[in-house]
């Protein structure tokens, strides 16, 4: 199991010193102790420090900036779409949060309360937001009268408790997290439709162009979507090492439900009352966990420069008898030519630490390129870039440094990418039976499986795979399906037959497809019934 809360004293893992001789290093491989490695990365990283309450995480400066940048990418792409922001209160009254029982029950023990000021009980405990529908809907009832006031478009930056009782995570499995939460009314399901792939298309940018990261764009299964809602969509993405998949991002189509339960109705242009049809979609801090599960190395974080705080660090090196102050002015300027161009740099000029312990300050924390200036660099006006994610060296004239500094940030970017697409790649199985599935289980992959598409069948499939590393389910029917031959080894007319002569006992037809007496099409991987989808399926956080 990945991450997990940190121990106290050290762990009690076999440790492993990588790097001992600067004292920065990290006690675990990814490979050896992945949980571990995880921790250790995001706190030396300094992107989070673990605080006092279980499942509860400081976001450090250098893990909000990243959190900044998608948000700076997210917000004005959703104002594109006429999407608004606005803010709701942190708390929600019983009373309404009780409206949405049916759906609200299985989370029921997740919401926080708060039961107390200073000594008093309260007269009525107010739960903490889990998610917002409860506390938006009926205000959307109230707003929306006819036709004209839709659709309603809104969105807020928010933070969420859930309070978790497994194996808290940071950014993974947190107790409060950071998020947007999107929720639209329309007048028709086509623009609700609409609208749940726009915005599951701006959450795979945020995955694969702002994190590197590849991500399955597909629909949730019956059992996994979001119970209150008609359908589901997510992003997942897999982290190689534990092979878990994850939810990247959910953008749902509510159906009426919500509209019903908050009447939230409005008077169509023939003048009849109508229900809306709502969406709501969300991706929140959990990014950032995934990103340094999927890049991170034995040195530390490795961030991708479209989202890292800085994309170059820049150090002096000097020697003893060389020109200090030339080396700490080229260091400078190099900053200042970077940073006109838009190309977030600093330079690391601290004079108590020396060259080799700031390089490895600067790849705990993940910084995509370093720049070296020495004494032959400044007299061949000349840099040396050294990159995070492959340690290539090149040396880059002063004169071309912003084109070719621009040309190497643009290159790790997509490095990472595909280096990331290859390792996923790479585990996933295609299986066809059952034999193979546990097998590729076993094996931690990502398994893409023929369906039947039943709930009964996908209920079973958890059962039987039940264990300590949890059970195994469907992540999502993938949006893009490989062939799924169908082939019934008898003729449609043959068919029509053995349906017309079963039709009284149909369950009986069923069996003997089942059986594989009259089917060879592609069959369900776990029930033998005629297939319906390929999905992936695996462990997953
Ligand atoms: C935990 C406690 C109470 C998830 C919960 O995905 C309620 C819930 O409703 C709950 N955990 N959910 C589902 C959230 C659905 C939906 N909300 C808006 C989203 C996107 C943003």
């Amino acid at each position: 199991m990945a991450g997990g809360e940190k121990k106290k004293s050290g762990g009690g893992g076999k440790k492993k010193e990588v790097k001992k001789e600067t004292g920065l290093g990290l006690s675990f491989t990814k490979d050896e102790n992945f949980g571990e490695w995880y921790s250790e990365v995001v706190v030396n990283g300094e992107m989070i420090e673990y605080y006092d309450i279980s499942g509860c995480y400081i976001l450090r400066p250098w893990a909000m900036s990243i959190w900044e940048n998608m948000q700076t990418f997210f917000d004005a792409e959703i104002k594109k779409m006429k999407v608004k922001n606005c803010y709701f209160p942190l708390f929600v009254s019983p009373g309404v949060l009780q409206k949405e029982k049916d759906h609200i029950e299985g989370f029921a023990p997740e919401v926080a309360w708060v039961t107390k000021s200073g000594e008093s009980d309260l007269e009525v405990p107010i739960a903490i937001r889990p998610t917002s529908e409860t506390v938006m809907y009926p205000y959307y009832s109230k707003w929306i009268r006819g036709h004209r006031d839709l659709p309603l478009k809104l969105n807020q930056w928010c933070n969420v408790v859930r309070w978790e009782f497994s194996n808290p995570t940071p950014f993974i499995r947190s107790r409060e997290f950071l998020w947007q939460e999107g929720h639209t009314a329309f007048a028709t399901k086509e623009e609700a439709d609409t609208e749940v792939l726009q915005i599951l298309e701006l959450y795979r940018r945020i995955y694969e162009e702002f994190l590197a990261i590849p991500v399955t764009k597909g629909r949730k299964s019956e059992l996994e979507k979001f119970a209150g809602g008609l359908y589901t969509t997510s992003v997942e993405a897999f982290i190689p090492n534990t092979g878990r998949g994850i939810q990247g991002a959910t953008s749902h189509c509510l159906g009426q439900n919500f509209a019903k339960m908050f009447e939230i109705n409005f008077e169509n242009e023939k003048g009849e009352k109508s229900m809306v049809w709502q969406n709501s979609w969300a991706y929140s801090t959990r990014t950032i966990g995934v990103m340094v599960m999927v890049h991170g190395d034995n040195k530390g974080l490795v961030l991708p420069p479209k989202v890292a705080a800085l994309q170059v660090i820049v150090i002096p090196v000097p020697y003893k008898d060389a020109d200090t102050q030339g080396i700490f002015d080229a260091c400078a300027a190099t900053v200042a030519t970077l940073s006109d161009d838009g190309i977030r740099a600093e330079a690391d000029l601290r004079e108590n630490y020396s060259p080799g312990w700031k390089y490895s300050n600067w790849e705990m924390k993940g910084v995509p390129l370093r720049i070296e200036i020495g004494p032959r660099d400044l007299a061949n006006n000349q840099v040396r870039a050294v990159r995070r994610d492959n340690g290539e060296k090149t040396d880059i004239s002063r004169v071309f440094l912003v084109e070719q500094v621009k040309g190497m940030l643009d290159k790790i970017q997509q490095n990472l990418f595909d280096v990331a697409k290859q390792k996923r790649d790479a585990c996933i199985e295609v299986v066809k039976t059952w034999d193979e599935f546990v097998k590729a289980l076993g094996q931690k992959k990502l398994i893409l499986a023929p369906w039947c598409d039943e709930e009964e069948v996908e209920k079973d499939v958890k059962t039987r795979t039940r264990g300590e590393m949890g059970a195994a389910k469907s992540l999502c029917t993938p949006f893009e399906q490989p062939e799924l031959p169908e082939g019934y080894c008898i003729s449609r007319r043959k068919e029509y037959e053995v349906k017309a002569k079963y039709r009284i006992l149909y369950v009986l037809y069923n069996s003997l497809l089942s059986q594989r007496k009259y089917y060879a099409g592609t069959k369900c991987f776990a029930s033998g019934k005629p297939a319906k989808k390929w999905t992936y399926w695996g462990r997953s956080y």
